[in-house]
Formats: structure tokens, C-alpha cells, sequence
């Protein structure tokens, strides 16, 4: 039997990766093939480093060709919500702005008071987040604004500097506060109402539709002689990592965790009540025109900003030292709201954490593997309130989650998920990001049949550890 040959770009907020698929029928190897460190810099504004991410992009794709010369087709995915603007000749208007930069400080609290919750959310359906697409466009410089013909999402504007294509693709233009969830468009009438210029968003286009061809001077250095295709995934990250859960039906909830922690449940129709505006679940589309109800938590941003403080500090810590250190650690000693959004912001996470501790009446942290254990539990706890949160105010049931992505390989965090929520938690893929990329690539070409055979076929290749609800601590207090 024939095998599909694919690559997958996974930019994440933390790290890019390249990964080599190969699937056929009961087969799925997929290999990292390509890793690069996403730094993003300070020009006065926090910027996403646009070029270092696009030449990490071509170089694993080179990786890939010459690791297997019968590569035929690849997609890219990344986070949500950051865009580019081209001007009128195509021409990018300086490095896309990075969601965590102050520039959007205000403007959310604004727009609410002005139009109210019930007209956005009614509307789009989104969580209210202060750096979602909508607000950092309010926040543009206007005479950049001006010069825009067109923007684009992250993964369409890589999409675009490999092949020329232009587009939008729909589960990520679902994250920008912008797409109007019950009629699947734009928002215009929201747009004009907010004076933005609805004309430079593009045609929005499906997760498994074909792109293009490379441009000549990429296959060039790509090494590519024509064959390989752009296709397009759900290229919102958190889309894929969701098409990758390895469910085997449909009671189940799910936990993408890395840089953030998306904890919720897949649906067939979004939920705009009163409810569920007012606990601020999103509904962002996923594949097949499902709905990914669920809502951000701080994930392990908290932590990497302490290791990276740690670093700079001359004290280069071990993540699995640290990890094994703070398994030893007491358990619930120092909680602190892992949705708070005084946690957002890069740097001085330690005095930050420390200081809400202080606030809520917690003890204070001292010692690196006691910041860690504050952070683990309290992220756990996050992960259980929002489970209990998102069965409720859908009426699904989930008899498992699903913790998939590079927080899987954190077994601490699994376990006090488990213990957190009473329910089993099934741990991996790490790459399921990637995994639910080439999965739908695979699908775009024929090679794959439907959703659930692609989850099938990850359940029965990727390996998944279990962690059961231990029960000797008492959580509920917390939940
Ligand atoms: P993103 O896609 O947001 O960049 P990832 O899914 O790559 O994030 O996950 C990154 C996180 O995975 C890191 O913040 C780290 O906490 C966790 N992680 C990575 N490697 C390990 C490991 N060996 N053990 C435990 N946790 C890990
Ligand atoms: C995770 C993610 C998440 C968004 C955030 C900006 O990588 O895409 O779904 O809310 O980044």
C-alpha cells in the first residue's frame, strides 16, 4: 500500500519544529526533525522574530526532503490571534507584534463598556482576552493601518512567503474576535461599528484545502524540484493539537498544554448564554466545522518565564531535576488563580508569583522547586475548575482528558490533574500539534478517511501513559 509523505511546520510560542510524517494504512511515524528556539525581540515593542521563524520553516523543510525524497506536501500551524500586514505591492509592514506586548493595555476593558459583552460575544462567540486580533488592530499605529491592503494570520502569512497564496484559514481567523461564529464570516457590521477596515481581511478558506506550490527561490532552498504542495491544516495550533487527541468516542475532555493550557470539550454548536459568556469559555472552530469550546489557562508560561529569569541569573536549572524536586515538595501550600491576568506579562515572574501568594494569604514560596510546586498545583487546579466549567455550561460529558502537547511529558502536572479533577487523565502525544497537522493533510490528500480515523489511527500508534485519580488529598476547597 502507498504511503503519504508529509512535513509538518509547528511554530509555538516557545519553539518551532519541522516534523517528518509518514502514514499509510495502521501506520503513523512522525519525527522532529528540525528544531529552532522562537526569541522574540524588543524594539520598543515585542516582536515575533518573523525571519528567524520563516528560515528555521525552510530549513527543516530541507531537513525533511533530504531525510526522505518522496516528501510531497506540507502545512503550517502556529498560535493564534498575531497577524502581519502587507501593503498594496505584498510587501510585510514591519515584524508582527507579539500578543504579550502592553500596547493592547485598556483597549479591551474600552470596547466592552462601549459595545457590550452581550453584542461581541453574541456575535463571535470568543472568550474576551485582552491581546485577541481585534484589540491589537485597535492598538495600530494608524498611519500603518492605513498603508495595509492586507492581513494575515501567522500560519497564512508563512503560507504566503513559501507560495505567494493568499488566504485566511478558518479555525484560526475564529481566534481574532473578529469571525462571526454563527454565520461562519467576518464580523463586518462588529468591524464598522469598531472603525476598523474590514476590507483587508482575506477570503477565508478550510483546514484541508491545497495552497499552492512553492515559490522558485524556496524550492531552491528547499532543494524541491516542484512535487511538494502547501496545504492547508488547522492552522491554529490548538485546532491540531485538538484533531490529534487520541479519543476513542466522544465523552472525553482535553488539555493542550504548553506554553498556555487549552482546557475544554469539542462540540457540534457553539454555546452563547449568558452562562457561558459570563465564565468566558471561548467557541473557536476546529476541524470539520467543530466547535472547540473551552478556555485559556495560564499553562506553563508561569514556569518558563522563572527558568529563563533562573538562566539570566547565571543559574541554568534542569527541568527534570527541578520536576523531581518538586514531586517531593508538600502538596496545596501555596495556590495562586492560574487564569489571573497579572501573569501575562514577560518578566519577574518569581517576585510576581511570590506577590500573590502575599495577596491571597498563601504561604510565600522561597526555594525554586516550591515555586515550582505553587505553580503545578495551582495550574491543576485551573485544569479542574475549567473541566468541571466546560461540562457544565455544555451539558457534555468527558469521562477522561486528554493532556496532550509538551506539558504531557510533565508526569507531576499529569498526576495533580488526575487527583484535581477525580477523572482518569490519558498523557501524549507531546507532538500532537504536529500530529493533528499531518493528519489533516493526509485527509486533504486522500490518504486518510475521516476525523475519527485519524484519531483511531494516533490512539493506536502514539504512545499514551495513565495517570488515575489518587484521592488522598482533599482538592475540593480549591475547585
Ligand atoms: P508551545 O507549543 O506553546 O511552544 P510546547 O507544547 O512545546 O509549547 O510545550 C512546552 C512546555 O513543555 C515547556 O514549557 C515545558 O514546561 C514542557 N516540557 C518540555 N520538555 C519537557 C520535559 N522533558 N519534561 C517536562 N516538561 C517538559
Ligand atoms: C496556544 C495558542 C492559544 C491562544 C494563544 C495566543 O499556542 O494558540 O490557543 O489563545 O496561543
Amino acid at each position: 500500500s502507498e504511503t503519504f509523505t508529509a512535513a509538518a511546520v509547528d511554530l509555538g510560542a516557545s519553539s518551532g519544529r519541522v516534523v517528518l510524517g509518514r502514514i499509510g494504512t495502521d501506520q503513523l511515524d512522525a519525527e522532529v526533525v528540525h528544531r529552532f528556539a522562537n526569541e522574540p525581540k524588543r524594539d520598543g515593542m515585542l516582536r515575533w522574530d518573523i525571519d528567524a521563524l520563516l528560515g528555521g520553516a525552510v530549513e527543516g523543510l530541507a531537513t525533511a526532503l533530504a531525510a526522505d525524497r518522496s516528501l510531497e506536501s506540507v502545512g503550517i500551524d502556529s498560535w493564534a490571534v498575531d497577524y502581519g500586514l502587507l501593503d498594496a505591492g505584498g510587501r510585510l509592514i514591519g515584524a508582527p507584534v507579539h500578543y504579550r506586548d502592553s500596547r493592547t493595555d485598556g483597549i479591551m476593558e474600552s470596547v466592552r463598556s462601549r459595545l457590550g459583552d452581550e453584542r461581541i460575544y453574541g456575535t463571535t462567540g470568543l472568550q474576551f482576552l485582552p491581546f485577541n486580533t481585534v484589540y491589537q488592530l485597535l492598538a495600530e499605529d494608524a498611519g500603518r493601518l492605513r498603508r495595509a491592503a492586507t492581513l494575515l494570520m501567522i500560519p497564512d502569512l508563512l503560507t504566503h512567503a513559501l507560495t505567494g497564496a493568499v488566504g485566511a484559514e478558518r479555525t484560526n481567523a475564529s481566534t481574532t474576535q473578529m469571525y462571526d461564529v454563527s454565520r461562519g464570516a467576518w464580523a463586518t457590521e462588529l468591524l464598522d461599528e469598531l472603525d476598523l477596515p474590514s476590507q483587508i481581511l482575506p477570503e477565508i478558506h478550510e483546514p484541508a484545502s491545497e495552497r499552492g506550490a512553492l515559490l522558485s527561490h524556496i524550492k531552491e532552498r528547499v532543494g524541491d524540484d516542484g512535487r511538494i504542495r502547501v496545504r492547508a491544516v488547522a492552522s491554529h495550533d490548538t485546532a491540531s493539537a485538538v484533531a490529534a487527541v487520541p479519543a476513542i468516542d466522544e465523552n472525553f475532555a482535553y488539555i493542550s498544554c504548553g506554553t498556555w493550557s487549552l482546557v475544554g470539550v469539542e462540540l457540534d454548536r457553539p454555546v452563547l448564554s449568558h452562562e457561558s459568556a459570563a465564565a468566558n469559555f471561548t467557541n473557536e472552530i476546529g476541524v470539520d466545522g467543530t466547535v472547540r469550546y473551552l478556555r485559556n489557562v495560564m499553562g506553563l508560561w508561569p514556569l518558563q518565564e522563572c527558568l529563563r529569569e533562573w538562566a539570566a541569573e547565571g543559574d541554568r536549572v534542569d527541568l527534570g531535576e527541578l520536576l523531581d524536586a518538586a514531586v517531593r515538595e508538600p502538596a496545596l501550600r501555596s495556590v495562586i488563580d492560574a487564569e489571573s491576568s497579572e501573569l501575562l506579562a514577560p518578566g519577574e515572574m518569581v517576585s510576581r508569583i511570590r506577590k500573590l501568594c502575599a495577596r491571597a494569604g498563601q504561604q510565600v514560596p522561597v526555594t525554586k522547586p516550591a515555586i515550582t510546586r505553587c505553580i503545578l498545583d495551582s495550574l491543576a487546579i485551573g485544569h479542574a475548575r475549567t473541566v468541571q466549567d466546560a461540562v457544565r455550561l455544555s451539558g457534555h460529558r468527558a469521562g477522561v482528558i486528554h493532556l496532550v502537547g509538551g506539558g504531557a511529558q510533565n508526569r507531576l502536572l499529569a498526576q495533580l490533574t488526575a487527583d484535581a479533577s477525580g477523572l482518569p487523565v490519558l498523557a501524549g502525544p507531546v507532538e500532537a500539534t504536529a500530529l493533528g497537522n499531518l493528519v489533516v493533510q493526509a485527509r486533504a490528500a486522500g490518504a486518510l478517511g475521516s476525523q475519527a480515523d485519524a484519531r483511531a489511527l494516533i490512539a493506536a500508534t502514539q504512545p499514551v501513559e495513565r495517570f488515575d485519580p489518587r484521592g488522598d488529598i482533599d482538592w475540593s476547597p480549591w475547585l
